[in-house]
């Protein structure tokens, strides 16, 4: 039985890709604070991070999936790709007690879901996390599948969708716990007058109690309406 790919030996970028990804730091680094760096990130053309983001699908069709699209603002949305860890795809960090796997067993569509095993340790925040850029005052849906294998928690952990600056949580899905089959869940939120970046975490409530078991993911969608 083949072992999943660790999240971190997936990382495999290309010379075009430097070549982007350094045009897109460099762009961003002239820029004056990270709030004004986000600003024009969902602008298009005008905008230095959004423009050499695009870039990337330009020199490479495959990058298309990294894209957002009026069909889905969620990059890379089946984890079949390459997780970049930068711009508007999957970031991630090391959370030692939730272990992110790429798995090729277990997935909803596709050949692969995302997993976090969580090792009994208290963990709030399980490290995975993408920038959406939306529009203010605009209503959108979320939905994702999601998989479970005895999660036991006094609180299980939630998709949580947030002003990227303010944290201000706009969508707090349910809590997922015990053991189930794919399925999805889904919410709905409307961005307020100010929104321009959402951040999409999986989190547990702060102060949370230890959690152990299994959770994989799929097919995470996110529109507007
Ligand atoms: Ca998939």
């Amino acid at each position: 039985m083949a072992r999943p790919p660790a999240v971190a030996s997936a990382l495999a970028p290309t010379a075009d890709f430097e070549n982007v990804r350094r045009s897109m730091m460099r762009a961003l680094s002239q820029s004056k604070s990270r709030q004004f760096q986000w600003k024009y990130a969902r602008s298009g053309e005008d905008d230095p991070a959004r423009a050499a983001w695009n870039d990337l699908g330009r020199i490479d069709p495959g990058f298309q999936p990294y894209l957002s699209s009026a069909g889905n603002l969620v990059a890379n949305r089946g984890f079949e790709e390459k997780i970049l860890n930068m711009g508007f795809d999957w970031r991630y960090v090391v959370e030692p007690h939730a272990a992110l796997v790429l798995d090729t067993e277990q997935f909803h569509t596709g050949r692969r879901s995302i997993s976090v095993t969580f090792d009994g340790q208290a963990v709030v925040d399980i490290g995975l996390s993408q920038f959406i850029a939306v529009d203010a005052n605009t209503r959108y849906n979320f939905s994702a599948y999601v998989k479970t294998d005895d999660i036991f928690a006094a609180h299980g952990p939630q998709f949580v969708i947030s002003d990227a600056y303010t944290n201000t949580p706009f969508l707090l899905t349910e809590e997922l716990l015990g053991t189930t089959t794919w399925r999805q869940v889904s919410g709905s939120f409307e961005t307020d007058s100010c929104t321009e970046l959402v951040s999409l975490k999986i989190l547990r409530a702060l102060g949370a109690e230890p959690i152990t078991g299994r959770l994989w993911i799929d097919d995470v969608v996110m529109v507007g309406q």
